[in-house]
């Protein structure tokens, strides 16, 4: 069967703009997807350094101004890899547009910011999702169809962390390209939307809507030269955050994340424990999930380390043979590859942008609680917004 092209046009072309390309290029190779997709253009502002990335990547043609791909006929899908001051407008004109949109994490600076994306590829009608890659490890999928069977029983504990060591050093800079994360007006926030989103979304995914927050955060270093205007600036993001929760389930659970954890580069891990089994999950050995099942025979009892490589573990059947492992790129590929497939079905692939806000409510809630020093309800992503 042919399959339809799917015209798409990228914009940013850093870290992420490879990683989603990547994915782009190798989702209709290793998956039976219906669409075709089309590297049709990419859009940076350095028209010399957009052209570079264009012919390694094989984009057939480059922007120096997104509007323009919002106003070209030939693109279906904007795909948003930019910083994420840049998400709200391009997502908005975009989906007015009539294009389908997808969008780096986090999904906006504010949830504030956040609803207004909703709105428009809601009230456009027009497919979305969100790069919550991890999501689409094959571990964490298989971590969550066990908890979707009830295999866990009822679930009592929560845990997740993401840690880094990145911006410990006084002299690093804030601001521009390679280092935005630190400059709060683009990001928004420092580890609670840039880290801590992650561990939020999968958690929600995991083990639904959390209810209230009590958190915490701290800026270590207060002052630093900012690229763009070459003065000392003071720091607005958070460079650690941490916070406790309640689930809508019952269950209670803790959040951390930093920049400040020496030598810890991306060390997301994860924990779940409930009345029959617990399990656990590590990003730096990301095909393995650790369980626990109490109703194992006594004297063989014990945590066991599952390596998640079997043609019937989730997406593996699509790669090498068992016992030859994938990576983090993987994760992005599966993502695009359920979004086409959920294309060709007519259906919605998440995490939605509405999916996307259900964790702005929570890092808003965060800040918010840190700030106040109370605990923050945080409200349903469920209702419709305006
Ligand atoms: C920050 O260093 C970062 O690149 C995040 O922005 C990504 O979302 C995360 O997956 C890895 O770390």
């Amino acid at each position: 069967m042919s399959k339809k092209p799917l015209n798409i046009a990228l914009i940013g072309y850093g870290f992420m703009g490879k990683a989603h390309t990547n994915a782009f290029l190798q989702a209709p190779r290793f998956f039976d997807v219906r669409y075709q997709p089309v590297l049709k253009a990419v859009v940076a502002r350095n028209a010399d350094r957009v052209q570079t990335f264009a012919d390694n990547w094989g984009y057939q043609s480059t922007e120096t101004d997104w509007r323009a791909i919002v106003d070209r006929k030939d693109i279906d899908l904007v795909d948003i890899a930019s910083p994420n001051d840049t998400h709200a407008e391009i997502a908005i004109a975009a989906a007015r547009a009539g294009k389908m949109v997808t969008c780096e994490k986090p999904l906006a600076r504010t949830a504030a910011e956040a609803e207004g994306m909703v709105a428009a590829v809601e009230g456009a009608g027009t497919a979305n999702m969100v790069w919550y890659n991890y999501r689409r490890v094959p571990a964490v999928v298989l971590l969550k169809d066990l908890i979707d069977q009830g295999t866990l029983g009822r679930i009592f504990h929560y845990r997740a962390q993401f840690l880094q060591d990145w911006t410990i050093a006084r002299d690093l800079p804030q601001g521009g390209e390679g280092l935005w994360r630190l400059d709060v007006g683009v990001a928004g926030s420092g580890v609670t939307g840039d880290l801590l989103a992650h561990c939020i979304d999968t958690a929600l995914w995991l083990n639904g809507s959390i209810t209230e927050v009590t958190a915490m955060t701290e800026t270590f270093i207060k002052e630093r030269t900012h690229n763009l205007t070459g003065r000392v600036e003071p720091v607005g993001i958070d460079d650690a955050s941490a916070f406790l929760c309640r689930f809508q389930n019952g269950s209670l659970a803790m959040f951390e994340a930093t920049r400040y954890a020496r030598g810890h580069k991306a060390l997301y891990t994860l924990e779940i424990n409930g009345e029959h089994a617990s399990a656990r999950w590590d990003l730096h050995d990301l095909h393995r999930l650790q369980w626990f099942d109490h109703r194992d025979e006594g004297r063989l009892r014990g945590w066991r380390s599952i390596h998640i490589t079997d043609a019937d573990h989730p997406y593996m059947k699509h790669w090498w043979v068992p016992g030859l492992q994938i990576g983090y790129e993987h994760t992005f590929i599966h993502q695009f590859a359920d979004f086409l497939e959920g294309l060709g079905h007519g259906r919605e692939t998440p995490p939605t942008f509405r999916d996307g806000l259900a964790t702005e409510y929570v890092t808003d809630a965060v800040l918010k609680s840190a700030r106040t020093r109370q605990w923050e309800a945080v409200p349903a992503a469920h209702v419709k917004v305006a």
